[in-house]
């Protein structure tokens, strides 16, 4: 019997990457003088790297072989996504990132049918929290029995121990839940803890592989919208 939905964040419950993580980035790097610049279509190469800070390593690693890191480099990117942080709470503070299309009529249902909630992520907690808080509502953090964010556990997704973690937690079997993802990293996550999950696409994440998803669609939907089937089906 199915007893709780277990939700991602980025690119699920809003789409959040390119106008706004990304945009925070870029601004924390002009607010440190640094002539680092991720455009759309570099982001989109390094969202294979889940964190921030994981992804600000793999970028100068991989993409800026001309920086030189010094030995306190793991310091001056722990300061940035400090401000990286800043940067992204203070954009969601303006309501600028919507919930994508259902996730609040879903989560009214879920709460009507006495489903419990949790949410695993890779991002910082202050960025769930600011935007549950922004863009869903007021007390929206309180939906949530479980919020498992960030260095929580230190291997990210495509790990499967933030879901592991929530479902301690909640002292839940994978098998009484169900989880919702947008990437290839997340659903490896959530099929390795042994969760169905289903999979709603966004622009960075149409080309990933989702085998094994229990249906992969373009969102939610909403009255008077019909999602896209892109695998599988809407029924059974
Ligand atoms: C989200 C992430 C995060 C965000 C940035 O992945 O990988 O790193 O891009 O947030 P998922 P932070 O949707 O699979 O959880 O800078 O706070 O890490
Ligand atoms: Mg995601």
């Amino acid at each position: 019997e199915l007893q709780a939905l277990l939700f991602d964040v980025d690119g699920t419950l809003a789409d959040t990457e390119r106008d706004g993580h990304r945009m925070a980035f870029n601004a924390a790097f002009r607010e440190y003088g640094l002539d680092w610049d991720w455009d759309v279509a570099l982001y989109g190469k390094l969202l294979a790297v889940t964190g921030g800070k994981e992804r600000m390593q793999y970028y100068v690693s991989h993409f800026r072989t001309d920086y030189a890191p010094a030995a306190d480099f793991a310091d001056l990117v722990a300061e940035l996504h400090r401000a990286k942080t800043r940067h992204y709470t203070e954009l969601l503070s303006h309501g600028e990132i919507p919930m994508r299309p259902g996730v609040k009529r879903l989560l009214h249902e879920a709460r009507s049918a006495g489903l419990r909630l949790a949410i695993a992520t890779t991002t910082t907690p202050e960025n769930v929290t600011a935007l549950l808080r922004h863009s869903l509502a007021e007390d929206a953090s309180n939906w949530f029995e479980v919020i498992a964010a960030g260095d929580i556990v230190p291997a990210k997704k495509p790990a499967p121990d933030i879901y592991v973690w929530a479902l301690q937690q909640m002292k839940l079997s994978p098998e009484a839940c169900f989880a919702f993802e947008d990437s290839e990293n997340g659903i490896r996550s959530s099929l390795n803890a042994g969760l169905k999950t289903l999979v709603t696409i966004n622009d960075y994440t149409s080309d990933h592989d989702f085998s094994g998803a229990a249906a992969v669609l373009s969102d939610l939907g909403e009255p008077g919208h019909t999602p896209r089937v892109i695998h599988g089906s809407l029924h059974g």
